[in-house]
């Protein structure tokens, strides 16, 4: 076992027994929603994971810890703490731990430690990918290159026009992930269902899902596999609207000359103010519904 993680009892229990176990990232509570619907939205994830006969494992860095699994009270102090944590990806995991400091797991963290711990299936509400304008600010997150990387399958509502989707399925091609659309032929565009692009594959059973990931378990393939599952068509947003919300928050970031990894948070926040709230209603939904999912992925993964 790593030196540096630690694993919940509950969940090692889980991992042990070939039990399902579910995780589940922490910048989403810190740097994705406001205080305190982030740690509302976070319990509810854990309990309806848990309702559905899986684990759940939230993964974050505490004191330098790497942590596949956190109780009730430490979900409480990252939600609280929010953006003064700092939003941990693969380059910072050496640096937190070597000065034994606090960190929140992105996509490409939270993939890195539960795969460290034993876990396979993680879910969350969208993916990082290639931004708009990548082509000049090389801006393409952290979270294409773990897919590439880690066997760890990772389940969202596809991810935000605030990147560029194009160009996203282009990239995750190049480096071999599988797009799976649950239930649908196009990549859904986490707000809204549709987005007027293919995915590679329909699949609309969690069996059938985890067979496809047990095959590439099996043939050594190594990298994730990326299951798109469209929010639920009531609590989906008027393309239009949105559309227009997003575009208003990009041109606010590139005046303000944010970039980096401020980027991708800056954009949730103002998207949700742009919306008067209602990008947060969906945005909390389309979590609920993905974790039920994955939670149906990870038992059928167990019986194989
Ligand atoms: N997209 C969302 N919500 C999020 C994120 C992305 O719709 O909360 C978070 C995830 O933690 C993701 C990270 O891994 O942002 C990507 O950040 P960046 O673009 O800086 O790689
Ligand atoms: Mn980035």
């Amino acid at each position: 076992m790593n030196q540096y993680l630690d694993v919940k009892p509950e969940v090692a229990e889980a991992i042990a027994n070939g039990k399902p176990v579910v995780a589940l990232e922490s910048t989403i509570i810190s740097h994705g929603m406001p205080y305190p619907q982030n740690v509302e939205t976070a319990l509810n994830v854990e309990r309806i994971i848990r309702e559905a006969g899986a684990v759940p494992a939230t993964i974050a860095i505490i004191g330098g810890r790497l942590k596949a699994g956190l109780t009730p009270e430490e979900i409480e102090y990252f939600g609280k703490k929010g953006t003064a944590i700092a939003k941990a990806s693969r380059r910072d995991l050496a640096v937190l731990c070597s000065r034994g400091e606090d960190g929140a797991t992105t996509v490409t963290t939270t993939m890195m430690i539960a795969y460290m711990a034993g876990i396979r299936l993680f879910a969350t509400g969208g993916i990082g990918g290639v931004h708009r304008g990548a082509e000049t600010t090389m801006d393409i997150s952290a979270d294409l290159e773990e897919l590439a990387k880690t066997p760890v399958m990772v389940v969202c509502a596809g991810a935000k026009a605030i990147l560029d989707l194009k160009l996203t399925l282009e990239y995750l091609e190049t480096h071999g992930v599988p797009v799976i659309g649950y239930g649908t032929e196009e990549l859904p565009a986490f707000y809204s269902r549709k987005s007027g692009l293919g995915v590679d594959y329909r699949m609309d059973t969690p069996q059938e899902i985890a067979a496809a990931f047990k095959a590439q378990n099996d043939l050594g393939l190594g990298g994730g596999m990326l299951v798109t599952n469209p929010i639920p068509e009531e609590y989906s947003m008027d393309p239009e609207v949105i559309g227009k919300a997003i575009d208003e928050a990009i041109a606010e970031m590139d005046k303000l000359g944010i970039h980096g990894k401020e980027c991708t948070p800056f954009l949730l926040a103002k998207i949700k103010d742009i919306t008067g709230g209602d990008s947060l209603d969906s945005n909390i939904q389309l979590v609920y519904n993905n974790a039920r999912l994955a939670a149906e992925i990870a038992a059928a993964y167990c019986k194989m």
